[in-house]
């Protein structure tokens, strides 16, 4: 049998929502609540698939949001190289975000750097505060979010989030409008482990030092459902160390 794995920022001791102490409903204002696995941590790997309830003003913020950030994203953007002798680009609109005064340099995928947008709509604020006051980053970090809107024929292909300069144990992914299925595949047989209808399931976290080690994730097109948008939620470093231990994997084929 392994040993027990270390507890890193993220494991199972905090990954119940900040609650506050007082009241008797408490439970029905906190922001994220109730959270349900939908992929179990097995023992001898950390990762978990949580799927958190949302309070009504949570979701009220999360749904503003997705209206407000629309004109700032960029649409289908080059990923910079060609596929098949043709340019190609994200099959989804996007744009990295952080926290008004905040020190995230932005999110590096696809082998890029994403700078963040210069501007943080008041409802994003609102929603970034929410998130880091339920799930508050380890020391050195602070939460930043990658935002994927999606029409019907959009899509992000399975793959995991394991560059550098994020915290690999802790992603959430928050969504507003169509229903979507949020695919998890086993990479070693690429198996489907869960596939979470995100109109359902509208908060997930991918919990666990193993989670993107593990697993895939992703999210097929689906046509004739409206415009699907998702808020993926990260520990940031605040400066990326290239020679940091989190090196650049496979990317996404799009
Ligand atoms: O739209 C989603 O929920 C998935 C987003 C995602 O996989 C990502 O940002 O890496």
């Amino acid at each position: 049998m392994s040993a027990p794995k270390q507890q890193t920022p993220g494991d199972a001791s905090d990954y119940s929502p900040q609650s506050p102490s007082h009241g008797p409903d408490h439970a029905k204002v906190m922001a994220f609540s109730n959270p349900k696995a939908l992929i179990a941590s097995d023992g001898a790997i950390d990762a978990e698939l949580l799927s958190y309830s949302l309070s009504p003003a949570t979701a009220e913020m999360v749904d503003a949001a997705a209206k407000d950030v629309s004109e700032f994203l960029d649409k289908e953007p080059s990923l910079g190289r060609r596929m098949y002798g043709k340019p190609a680009f994200q099959r989804r609109n996007v744009k990295f975000f952080k926290k008004r005064g905040g020190r995230a340099h932005g999110y590096r995928y696809s082998g890029r750097l994403q700078p963040p947008c210069a501007t943080t709509p008041d409802s994003l604020q609102a929603l970034i505060e929410a998130v880091e006051a339920a799930f508050p980053p380890p020391f050195g970090k602070e939460v930043g979010v990658l935002v994927n809107e999606y029409n019907e024929k959009h899509y992000i292909s399975q793959h995991s989030d394991d560059e550098r300069g994020i915290h690999p144990g802790w992603v959430l992914t928050v969504s507003s409008g169509g229903r979507r299925n949020f695919v998890v595949k086993r990479k070693s047989t690429k198996a489907t482990v869960a596939s979470a209808d995100t109109s359902l399931h509208r908060a997930l976290l991918m919990r666990g030092e193993d989670f993107q080690s593990t697993y895939t994730h992703g999210v097929a097109k689906k046509i004739g459902v409206p415009r699907r948008t998702s808020f993926s939620f990260r520990y940031h470093e605040t400066r990326i160390d290239p020679m940091g231990p989190m090196g650049p994997t496979k990317p996404p084929a799009n």
